[in-house]
C-alpha cells in the first residue's frame, strides 16, 4: 500500500484528492493548518485506510521538518508528494498591491512548498523512489492583469517542478505539474480576504472545474504503470479558454 503525503488538505483540492485517493487503497498523511478539520477528515476516512495528520504552517520551516520528521514508521516512507498548500491573497494591479499579500504567497506558494520538498525529497532520494506531483495553475503558463504576484509564484512552481524532474531524473523519481484553471475551492473566499459575494462571482454564469475533477486527475496520474510520468497538464472547465476569456451565461 503506497503512502501519500498531501499538504493543503483540510479544504478544496486537497481534502477531495483525500477523499478520492482513500477509496483506491493508499495510506494518507494529511497536512493543514487548520487542526479540526484535519481531525474530522480523519474520522471520516479511517475506516477506509490508515491516515496519520501533521499540523504545520508550511511558511515555518522548523515545524515543516520536525513535523515530517516525527512520522511514525509505519507512515515514514513517503511514495507519493502531493505539493497543494497555497492560495492567491489579493487581486491588485502592481502599483497598488499590498506587501503583507506578496509576503504571504510568496512565503506560502513557493518558500512553503520548497520546505516541503526539502524534508521529503532526501528521503526519495535515499529510497530510490517516489513521486512528486506539484499543483500549478493555468497561471503558471500565464500571466493575467491583477494576478501579477500569485502568477509569479505559480510560474515559479512550473519552474521548480521542471527542475526537480531534471535533478531527481537519475533518481527513478517521477515529478509532474498539475496545472488547473478556474475550481470552485475555497480559494477565491482567501483570495477576497472572506468577501463571500465577491468570491462567488468569479463562479457565475459558467461550469467551472470541482475539486473532485482534480482529485480524479491527481488518482489517474499516480497509478500509471512506472514507466510513465505524466510531467505536466493543464486542465480547464470547458468553459474556459484562458485566464481570462470565460464564457459566461449571464
Ligand atoms: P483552498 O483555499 O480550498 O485550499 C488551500 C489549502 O492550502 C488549504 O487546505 C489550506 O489549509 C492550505 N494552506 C494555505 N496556506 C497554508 C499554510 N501557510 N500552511 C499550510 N497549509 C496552507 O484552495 P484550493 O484547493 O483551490 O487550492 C489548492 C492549490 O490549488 C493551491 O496551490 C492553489 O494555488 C491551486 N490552484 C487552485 C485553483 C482554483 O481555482 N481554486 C486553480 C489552480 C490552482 P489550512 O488553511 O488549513 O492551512
Ligand atoms: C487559480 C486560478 O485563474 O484564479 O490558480 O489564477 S486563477
Amino acid at each position: 500500500m503506497k503512502t501519500v503525503l498531501i499538504t493543503g488538505a483540510t479544504s478544496g483540492i486537497g481534502r477531495a484528492t483525500a477523499i478520492e485517493l482513500a477509496k483506491h487503497n493508499f495510506k494518507l498523511i494529511l497536512c493543514g493548518r487548520r487542526e479540526d478539520r484535519l481531525a474530522e477528515l480523519q474520522a471520516e476516512l479511517e475506516h477506509r485506510t490508515k491516515v496519520h495528520t501533521l499540523n504545520f504552517d508550511v511558511r515555518k520551516k522548523k515545524a515543516v521538518k520536525e513535523a515530517i520528521d516525527s512520522l511514525p514508521p509505519d507512515f515514514s516512507k513517503i511514495d507519493v508528494l502531493i505539493n497543494n498548500a497555497g492560495n492567491a491573497h489579493g487581486l491588485d494591479p502592481i502599483q497598488t498591491g499590498d506587501l503583507d499579500d506578496w509576503d504571504a504567497m510568496i512565503d506560502i506558494n513557493v518558500k512553503g512548498f520548497l520546505y516541503v520538498s526539502h524534508a521529503i525529497i532526501p528521503k526519495m532520494v535515499e529510497q530510490r523512489s517516489g513521486h512528486i506531483i506539484n499543483i500549478g495553475s493555468t497561471a503558471a503558463k500565464e500571466v493575467y492583469p491583477n494576478g501579477n504576484v500569485y502568477c509569479a509564484t505559480k510560474h515559479a512552481v512550473d519552474a521548480l517542478n521542471q527542475g526537480m524532474r531534471m535533478d531527481l531524473n537519475q533518481f527513478g523519481i517521477r515529478v509532474g505539474g498539475i496545472h488547473p484553471g478556474m475550481v470552485e475551492t475555497e480559494f477565491s473566499e482567501v483570495r477576497f480576504k472572506g468577501d463571500a459575494e465577491r468570491a462567488a462571482n468569479v463562479y457565475k454564469g459558467f461550469q467551472p472545474l470541482k475539486p473532485e475533477d482534480i482529485a480524479d486527475i491527481i488518482r489517474f496520474v499516480i497509478t500509471r504503470p512506472y514507466h510513465i510520468n505524466i510531467a505536466d497538464l493543464v486542465v480547464m472547465s470547458t468553459a474556459q479558454a484562458s485566464s481570462t476569456i470565460v464564457n459566461r451565461i449571464i
